[in-house]
């Protein structure tokens, strides 16, 4: 059997094999949707294969967290997405006591070398469009099996962490995300379409649907709930069943088909570019075992509620629903999201309504305790061309660190940039930004081109944003 991933088949027989042998494994995960989709794989693929385990999250796994775990009775750890980047701080725990690391991760492994380590970088594999977390988890599953176990089922699981960390684009996912998504579909738990490339197909009346998404900006319909609600009721569709607006997910093929090629023709009328308007349609995954109109039937909803545990600090809440708990925990993610919402709008309001400070290159806010830092990148990208703030102009937020459960150390600022794919396309490199500025005055960071982050010390903010500002300078100069 070589597995999902023909090039990790050996990697993952290895660390199969450690896991067997374990008295007992302390599995350790990240806190995202990636991070918790992944736990939930390695956790079913343990307890099917018998073997004993503990189930812990860290936001970030620095020394004193791998420190914690090495403590623990347990004599193998088993790291899910996360573990490769810190390799050097865990083989420097490795041999101590019964420190035994098994890792399943994606992001750039550190300059150290494991024995039990399976990581689509080290076989050629991009670890950031191809191969996620989950994925990496549902691999090792995959060679845990014994016995007449089938994980294949845990494909649905995987293919919600690969949406998650955003692999894939509107054309769906390729690589080795690919062949996970095709053990999926023969396995009867994952659905692949073409449709509506639109956020919230399963549970948002229609005028939201249009109005909220927006991935492709359609005007008069776009972030405009009265232009969404006149364009679909001059549609010849039945859209509507007890005076309320229908759902996607409850119209019929040909309702679909009107809303859809109406939709196409409004933004080429309005002047959207034809590669934008084709991706208004895309590849869709839908998770079949689940109940229809649910968040747990769209991979993307379902990486969403998994995203408002996390930020939230309530990783055993998104577990739980992973591992197909439909009662407590799904509606305390429930209300998990809703209240995400609500303080994404609050915090939305609380940048219009007080503005942001134009520099040269950029703009800039800083929410002190008002937005938790946890969010604060959303809210940044959502104000990003509301009213009254450009958008040709990348935008900095800052806000407070809440001090850490460690004890005191010097007072820290979070920063998230965001900037517009038409900035990235004239040169804007964010990650490099923050990167340079932070280090600039004693701080971190880093990202990606479109959206990054960083810590500074607190009282370095107006060095940070005048070396940011002659930084995006350079860039778009
Ligand atoms: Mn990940």
């Amino acid at each position: 059997m070589t597995g999902p991933v023909p090039e990790l088949a050996e990697r993952a027989a290895t660390c199969a094999d450690r896991l067997r042998t374990a008295d007992s494994v302390l599995l350790a995960s990240h806190i995202d949707a990636d991070g918790l989709t992944s736990a939930a794989v390695a956790a079913t693929a343990l307890e099917r294969a018998g073997v004993p385990f503990e189930t812990v999250f860290e936001k970030q796994l620095d020394e004193a967290a791998v420190r914690r775990m090495a403590a623990t009775d347990h004599d193998t750890v088993l790291f899910t997405d996360f573990g490769s980047g810190q390799l050097d701080v865990i083989a420097g725990f490795e041999g101590r006591g019964a420190f035994v690391p098994v890792i399943a991760d994606h992001h750039q492994p550190a300059d150290a070398t494991t024995t039990y380590h399976l990581n689509p970088l080290l076989v050629g594999i991009d670890g950031a469009s191809e191969l996620s977390g989950a994925g990496a988890a549902y691999v090792l599953a995959r060679a845990l099996e014994a016995d007449g176990v089938d994980n294949r089922d845990l494909a649905a699981l995987a293919v919600v962490g690969a949406v998650g960390d955003m692999q894939g684009g509107v054309d769906g996912l390729t690589g080795a995300n690919g062949g996970i998504v095709a053990e999926g579909v023969a396995a009867g738990v994952l659905g692949e379409g073409t449709d509506l490339a639109m956020y919230g197909r399963q549970t948002r009346p229609l005028p939201k649907l249009l109005q909220y998404a927006s991935d492709v900006r359609i005007p008069g319909i776009t972030g405009d709930e009265a232009g969404a609600v006149e364009f679909l009721a001059g549609l010849d569709a039945d859209l509507r069943g007890d005076g309320e607006w229908k759902r996607w997910v409850d119209l019929t093929d040909d309702d679909r088909r009107t809303v859809a090629s109406a939709l196409l023709k409004r933004a080429v009328a309005s002047g959207v570019p034809a590669d934008r308007v084709d991706d208004l349609i895309g590849t869709t995954y839908t998770l079949t075992a689940e109940s229809e109109g649910t968040e747990l039937r769209d991979v993307s909803e379902f990486s969403t509620l998994l995203n408002a545990t996390a930020r939230y600090e309530r990783a055993d809440v998104g577990l739980a629903v992973c591992l197909g708990d439909r009662g407590a925990a799904l509606e305390r993610a429930r209300t998990l999201l809703r209240n995400h919402r609500r303080n994404l709008s609050n915090g939305l309001e609380l940048v219009k309504s007080e503005g942001v400070t134009v520099e040269g290159n950029v703009q800039w806010f800083d929410a002190g305790g008002r937005i938790r830092e946890t969010i604060v990148g959303i809210v940044a990208g959502m104000a990003l061309g509301a009213d009254g703030i450009r958008r040709d102009l990348p935008i900095v937020a800052f806000a407070s660190v809440e001090p850490s459960a460690e004890g005191e150390g010097p007072e820290e600022r979070k920063v998230s940039a965001r900037g517009s794919h038409a900035l990235v396309r004239e040169g804007l490199d964010l990650s490099a930004v923050m990167r340079e500025a932070a280090r600039s005055v004693g701080g971190d960071g880093g990202g990606h081109d479109v959206a990054a982050g960083a810590t500074i010390p607190a009282d370095e903010r107006a060095a940070f944003v005048e070396a940011v500002d002659r930084l995006v300078g350079e860039q778009l100069g």
